[in-house]
């Protein structure tokens, strides 16, 4: 029986991958955490529970009540409020990673899935469609504290044959939950504000490239990376996905087809420099092969699908 605890169930993927494992395994079958007890409105059958990740005793009290099996950790500072906070950024990133790796290795839960990023490249990678391999200096709090989650998670694999499993994920936009603390986030601020028929003043530069993706895909990348086999999961640091590549000013243009009206002024910040430091695209081939990822949106179905998304909702913030 599998039996699921998500944490940082409140979050932008939390919110998402908390209701899609519900479907995949039953509501009974999902415990959702978070700092504060995440509300829960779509399957009322999901436990809600607050939890501190980095409170080891009663992590293990909830895995043991429960019957926990895996863990998705999604608990983290992302990089742009990890700038601002060093120390605390990296304890929080790093620690809470290593307390869920334990309870692994002890045999208390069977797999875990923890989100890596593509910020674990940095200004010496190459830029453009980024190998699995390349060589990486990440930059940024968050890229380090990534870069050295994905060296622990391999570490706990080879040492202890812990079942870990992990994504460098790009920028996500969906429209049912908001981001927090990126450098990607300008682009979901901006399709809201445009569905919302209101100009955006974007954080980074027009001409800045990064990857990103729609988060149906990111939520069907975790969902079938975590039902594929063991032996198929050849990479234990964490796998390079991809599926759209944009600047600010494409971006426009692409929302211009469906709100013609709709512009984009600039006013770069510190921001900037993280952008600066990531590739623009990366190459997935080897998840494409060893697990089949496919995404399904590309740039114009994915600005079309969260516009569309925006519309139904009414909150304008
Ligand atoms: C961020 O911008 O910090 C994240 C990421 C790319 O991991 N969205």
């Amino acid at each position: 029986m599998r039996r699921a605890l998500v944490i940082g169930a409140g979050g932008q993927i939390g919110t998402e991958l908390t209701t899609r494992l519900a479907k995949e395994l039953g509501g009974l079958n999902v415990v959702a955490s978070d700092l504060n007890a995440p509300k829960i409105s779509e399957n009322t059958a999901i436990l809600s529970l607050n939890l501190d990740v980095l409170d080891q005793v009663r992590l293990r009290q909830i895995v043991v009540d429960h019957e926990i099996s895996e863990i998705y950790h999604l608990a983290a500072t992302l990089s742009a409020t990890a700038e601002k906070n060093p120390g605390f950024s990296w304890h929080l990133n790093m620690q809470s990673l290593l307390n869920i790796l334990d309870l692994a290795k002890e045999g208390l839960i069977q797999k875990v899935f923890w989100p890596s990023s593509v910020a674990v490249f940095g200004p010496g990678s190459p830029k453009s469609n980024t190998p699995q391999n390349a060589f990486m200096n990440p930059n940024t709090v968050y890229g380090i504290s990534k870069s050295a989650g994905e060296n622990w998670c391999n570490y706990y694999f080879e040492k202890y044959n812990v079942d870990v499993r992990s994504l460098r994920f790009p920028g996500l936009l969906g429209y049912k939950s908001d981001p927090g603390g990126g450098t990607t986030d300008y682009a979901l601020w901006a399709l809201k504000n445009a569905a919302h028929d209101t100009p955006y003043i974007s954080f980074l530069e027009n001409n800045s490239g990064l990857p990103m993706m729609h988060m149906e895909d990111a939520i069907n990348g975790i969902i079938k990376l975590m039902n594929a086999k063991s032996e198929q999961v050849k990479v234990r640091t964490a796998y390079n996905i991809s599926s759209a590549s944009f600047t600010p000013e494409e971006l426009e243009k692409e929302i211009q087809k469906f709100k013609p009206a709709f512009e984009i002024s600039y006013q770069s910040d510190f921001r900037q420099a993280i952008a600066n430091s990531w590739p623009d695209s990366l190459d997935d081939s080897e998840a494409r092969l060893d697990w089949d990822w496919n995404p399904k949106y590309n740039f114009s179905s994915m600005v079309e699908n969260i516009l569309e998304g925006f519309k139904k909702t009414s909150d304008p913030n």
